[in-house]
């Protein structure tokens, strides 16, 4: 091992200078955290003695990340997602908010600007002669039981290549192709008819598979389907369910399966007076129990860049 630098004045006051952290311009919050990880960085530089090449691998490695547009895929393929979504929970549970249906996280490929229809809506635009119609319905209710009149449940999901719409590099689906949004009928009933997705693999030749080769894990999900519901008088719900039977449903590489998010699928006909493609379909019931505002807010908005399309 080299000699360890990393308490020495002169690496202090780098550390410092580089964060401006002794200047009084700039945002104090972001000094604090660029400081803070900065010096987490070159702590681990002089623990693991980790060489230049390996640096500069790793700064190379960035640029790519940032050219293949895969920053929040890897966010979600570390367990980064999934490590803010642990904390929020505990935040829930010291707060004394439970009984909601759990949260899981986003990931990286929600499009917003989904037409918003009422109590139903059929969202397979595209044909996809390898999936076969899928109904999603259930109840969206408070933690009181009371049904939530008027939510917007949003949903998106994979066609039978793993593929969604605005993301597919075929070029195979419309905009909005398997993804919607749907007010809450006066029982507070929703319902998707749709297409059964299979699971999700990172592209083979992206930053993040490559990352995870180097490590010998896979970059897949199970089959899935997400969910943002919304209403003025709970707070927002993220989540999703696992297609039951996916193999990979706990080996997901992005760790968001939870044991409440496999809902049974069924098997049903009379899906031609639905308007589906076939009349034996598959029925999955999921319901949602929304979170109460805390003093009148949602504690646990979360911002971020996320794609849009019109509708
Ligand atoms: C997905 O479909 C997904 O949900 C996540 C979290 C990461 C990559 C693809
Ligand atoms: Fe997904």
């Amino acid at each position: 091992m080299s000699a360890k630098v990393f308490d020495t004045e002169e690496v202090q006051g780098l550390l410092k200078a580089a964060a401006n952290f002794d200047g009084k311009d700039g945002n104090a919050r972001f000094k604090q955290i660029l400081n803070r990880l900065l010096g987490n960085l070159f702590k681990a530089i002089d623990d693991l003695d980790i060489t230049p090449d390996e640096v500069w691998a790793g700064v190379n490695y960035l640029n790519k990340l940032g050219q293949d547009g895969e920053a929040a895929l890897l966010a979600a393929g570390l367990g980064l997602e999934k490590y803010l979504d642990i904390r929020m929970d505990a935040a829930d549970k010291a707060a004394g908010l439970d009984g909601g249906t759990p949260r899981t996280i986003e990931g990286p490929l929600y499009v917003a600007g989904a037409p918003v229809r009422e109590g139903i809506s059929k969202i397979d635009i595209n044909p996809d002669a390898d999936a076969g119609p899928l109904v999603i319905h259930g109840t969206v209710t408070g933690t009181d039981g009371k049904p939530v009149v008027g939510a917007v449940v949003e949903c998106w999901h994979a066609n039978s290549k793993g593929f969604y719409s605005h993301f597919d590099p075929t070029g195979a689906q419309a905009d909005f192709n398997l993804r919607g949004a749907v007010r809450t009928d006066t029982n507070g009933k929703y319902e998707f008819r749709t297409l059964m997705p299979v699971g999700y693999g990172c592209p083979a030749q992206g930053a993040t598979q490559q990352l995870l080769n180097e490590i010998a894990r896979h970059g897949n999900r199970p089959a899935h389907v997400h969910f943002f519901v919304t209403s003025g008088s709970h707070r927002k719900l993220t989540t999703q369910f696992n297609i039951e039977g996916d193999p990979l449903i706990w080996d997901d590489f992005a760790y968001a399966t939870r044991e409440e998010l496999i809902p049974p699928v069924t098997e049903k006909t009379g899906g031609a007076a639905l308007g589906l493609k076939a009349d034996a379909y598959k029925d999955i019931e999921f319901n949602f129990t929304l979170t109460p505002l805390l003093q009148g807010k949602d504690n646990q908005l979360v911002h971020r860049r996320r794609a849009t399309a019109a509708a």
